[in-house]
């Protein structure tokens, strides 16, 4: 499954259901960037195992699934799929120092992943800050259930 950022001209129908199976739902979304939550490993991805996250962006090209488009990628040392609720936090401020990390992704409290992003340069957002946050999720010829218990999402900054 994939937390998704995106603000594609077809908003929140930008869900492309071409993207099932190892494209988990949000290949193919363009002007996006996606957190995903991966627990099948696909070798022509570039995938290093089969229980990892990474944030993934093309800018404001179609998204896509491939590791090359990774902006930062970790593996959680629970496995994603246990049948545990998790707990991820995604956090961005774009007022960092230049030197230091936009977007972190905490998984159990630890933060596993930073990312040097920035979302108004990466992506065109509507007033530069303004994008459709929702999650995607797919599988192919196996079955998983995705579940997300609570969303919550707080603007920290004016
Ligand atoms: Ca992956």
């Amino acid at each position: 499954m994939a937390f998704v950022i995106q603000n594609s001209e077809q908003g929140p129908k930008a869900f492309r259901p071409e993207s099932a199976g190892c494209y988990l739902g949000y290949h193919g979304i363009d002007n996006s960037i996606a957190i995903e939550f991966d627990t099948y490993q696909h070798g022509h991805f570039g995938e290093v195992n089969s229980n990892h996250i990474s944030v993934q962006s093309n800018g404001t090209k179609p998204n896509s699934a491939d590791h090359k488009y990774s902006l930062g990628q970790a593996t959680p040392l629970a496995r994603l799929n246990d049948y545990q609720l998790h707990h991820v936090v995604v956090t961005y401020n774009p007022y960092v120092p230049e030197n230091e990390h936009q977007m972190t992704v905490g998984f159990d409290g630890i933060d596993i992943i930073k990312c040097k992003v920035n979302l108004a340069e990466l992506l065109n957002l509507e007033n530069n800050d303004e994008a459709y946050v929702g999650f995607t999720a797919a599988t192919g010829m196996c079955h998983q259930e995705h579940l997300v218990y609570y969303c919550n999402i707080d603007r920290l900054l004016p």
